[in-house]
């Protein structure tokens, strides 16, 4: 079965059931009823800029009642500040179960790391997360280590518990990266967090698929807004860490977006 028959018939059961609740198994997660929720957002990659994340938020008009919240992946690596961020989304996810966080393929070279390596000794420079920004999240998370390893336990939890998919309705398909339409889920659980080229060129669904993971500056260096291809594909991914670059919350009901303050509005530590 193709990962959009399996997503269909696990809805059509949970139809039948009424239950209206949302389905939560093996990283794939099922939302019945689009209709349920006022808006449905999605926050593309954060990328540890508790800076951009925060003025982002700021401006969200959040209402953990009547709104679906999806964050769709990567939020450590690059910025300074992974461990903070990793802290908010988690606590978010705690009040409200109307929140789904989604694995970026940075969350996966982090947890691979940490099953042969531990927080408490150097840092072994030759595995690729390092390397892909992943130096300041260790320093991060060893800051936070040193001051309540509890916590540090508690978000390494909470990222292995992460998801891959979330289907909402039968309008929206969330996920980091992309999918392959003819392969099962169970196939290409890891493949998801990674692929680009080949999601883009052969998707021809009726579901919009929100992802994160390629800058919307690859394709148009002078954007920073949410991308929409015309196979139903809307980019999220708004650069968080480059220089101009955004994070963005878009409501995919209305096609509305939320976005970080350019860095000259924000107030950040470089103004002391
Ligand atoms: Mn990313």
């Amino acid at each position: 079965m193709t990962i959009l028959e399996e997503i269909a018939e696990k809805r059509q059961l949970l139809r039948a059931s009424k239950s209206g609740h949302i389905y939560r198994e093996g990283g794939l997660v099922i939302v019945p009823d689009s209709t349920a929720f006022r808006r449905i957002l999605a926050i593309g990659d954060i990328h540890g800029n508790w800076q951009r994340f925060l003025s982002l938020w700021h401006h969200v008009p959040y209402d953990p009642q009547e709104d679906l919240l999806v964050f769709l992946g990567d939020y450590i690596d690059r910025g300074a500040y992974s461990a903070e961020v990793l802290q908010m989304v988690m606590k978010l996810a705690e009040k409200s179960p109307h929140v789904i966080t989604l694995t970026g393929n940075h969350e996966a070279m982090m947890m691979h790391y940490f099953q042969d390596h531990s927080i408490r000794e150097p840092m072994d420079m030759s595995h690729g997360w390092l390397r892909s920004g992943g130096q300041a999240t260790f320093e991060s998370l060893a800051r936070v280590y040193q001051s309540d390893p509890g916590i540090y336990h508690r978000l390494l939890e909470f990222v292995l518990s992460l998801d891959h998919l979330a289907a909402v309705g039968e309008e929206y398909i969330f996920t980091h990266a992309g999918f392959l339409p003819q392969k099962s889920y169970e196939e290409q659980v890891d493949d998801m967090l990674w692929i680009r080229t080949e999601f883009y060129e052969e998707y021809t669904g009726r579901e919009t698929v929100v992802i994160g993971h390629t800058p919307v500056q690859y394709f148009d260096e002078t954007r920073h807004h949410p991308l929409l291809f015309r196979n139903h594909i809307i980019d999220c991914d708004t650069g968080s860490y480059l220089p101009g670059g955004r994070i963005s919350c878009l409501n995919v009901k209305k096609m509305t977006c939320w976005q970080s303050e350019p860095d000259d509005l924000c107030q950040d530590d470089r103004n002391g």
